[in-house]
């Protein structure tokens, strides 16, 4: 597989323009007015002194949401996965993640920097880690090897195109890896879709792990936010090391006035996003030189393969600026789109109709 290059496209800010359709991620989409006038509204109070009424309602929300003891807020999923990290390891440990994970390839190397810590990647097809491959890879208790602190999971998994855990897999991974003696993290940046796709809901298909992190800022449109659950004693912790890194904030209830509106009614409306990620593979599959099987595509985002379009991503995500559609090259031959609440059907339509162009000016060149 060849190397991960840039998830963004190459044009940041360009998606300010009203005309564009800004399929880069999920994280561009703005505050709504619900979320706007939450937030002038928002009741607040210093939440290092956890004197913050709405801060306080949003972790005891998401906590009852997954059933789980407690909640912290922290400003990004990056945050929230580096401190559960380091909660659940110690210097010189091995952390067992997909090739493809947000945690190994987009997280500035915390779990080196941070936690003292190496992945140990494990390439998966689609993404989807099964005990029978982790168990390889855990390293067996010999004095002179790196010991396996950790076993980190992502859903959906973001690289491999938004793919979807079964939840018989992630729960036969973490019972083996608790029989072992080892945690295991989830890195639910959105584990919304995941639960919209199994149609489950979160707590279910989450309760078998020690800890997890999903944002509120993704495909749940708020503008700032992640949360970590887990139990009270996990959470206690990740307050004293959200603080040394410098995440303790104050009237962070104003965001917090946001996220609540993301988690209580934000949930409900991905299967929108996910049927508009349906509708741009059935097209895409369609245009000569690209490959995707909708099949594949479960959630929101798709990654296509454009190296029969005679275009290598830069040049593919380059004319499609032109045409007023971003999008991001993930390595040279594929592409990555997302769809949110920002982006409706006739967006994607005329995505597509930009993606058509593009290609058959290339293949007649
Ligand atoms: N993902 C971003 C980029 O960083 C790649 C995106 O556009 O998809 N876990 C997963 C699975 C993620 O996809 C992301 C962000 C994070 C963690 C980190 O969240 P933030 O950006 O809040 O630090």
């Amino acid at each position: 597989m060849s190397t991960i290059l840039e998830p963004q496209s190459a044009t940041p800010g360009s998606g300010t323009n009203v005309t564009t359709v800004d399929l880069r991620s999920d994280t561009v989409t703005k505050p709504t007015p619900e979320m706007r006038r939450a937030m002038f509204e928002a009741e607040v109070g210093d939440d290092v002194y956890s004197e913050d009424p709405t801060i306080n309602r949003l972790e005891q929300r998401a906590a009852e949401i997954f059933g789980r003891e407690a909640a912290i807020f922290v400003p990004s999923g990056t945050m929230g996965n580096s401190i559960a990290i380091k909660i659940h390891t110690r210097q010189g440990q091995e952390v067992i993640c997909e090739e493809r994970s947000h945690v190994f390839n987009y997280e500035m190397a915390m779990m080196a920097h941070f936690s003292g810590c190496m992945p140990r990647p494990i390439f998966a097809p689609d993404g989807i880690l099964t005990w029978a491959e982790v168990k390889k890879k855990i390293a067996p208790k010999i004095y002179y090897r790196a010991q396996t602190g950790l076993i980190c999971l992502e859903n959906t998994n973001n690289m491999a195109g938004g793919s979807v855990y079964p939840t018989e897999i992630v729960e036969e991974i973490c019972d083996r890896a608790h029989e072992a003696g080892l945690p295991v993290h989830l890195d639910g940046a959105r584990v919304f879709n995941a639960a919209t796709a199994l149609g489950r809901d979160v707590a279910d298909i989450t309760r078998k792990f020690d800890s997890v992190m999903f944002c509120l800022s993704k495909g749940l449109g708020a503008p700032v936010g992640s949360l970590l659950v887990g139990s009270r004693a996990f959470v206690d912790m990740a307050r004293v090391y959200r603080k040394s890194l410098g995440g303790g904030m104050r009237q962070a209830g104003i965001l917090a006035a946001a996220g609540l509106i993301a988690l209580e009614k934000h949930t409900t409306r991905l299967k929108e996003d996910h049927d508009n990620a349906q509708f741009l593979a059935a097209g895409l599959a369609q245009i000569p030189g690209i490959k995707i099987d909708p099949k594949k595509v479960a959630t929101n985002i798709l990654v296509f393969d454009i190296s029969g379009t005679g275009m290598n991503s830069t040049e593919f995500t380059q004319r499609l600026t032109k045409r007023q559609v971003i999008c991001g090259g993930v390595t040279p031959e594929t592409v990555r789109m997302v769809t949110h609440m920002d982006v409706g059907r006739a967006a994607c339509a005329a995505a597509l109709e930009a993606v058509r162009a593009i290609c058959s000016a290339s293949a007649k060149a």
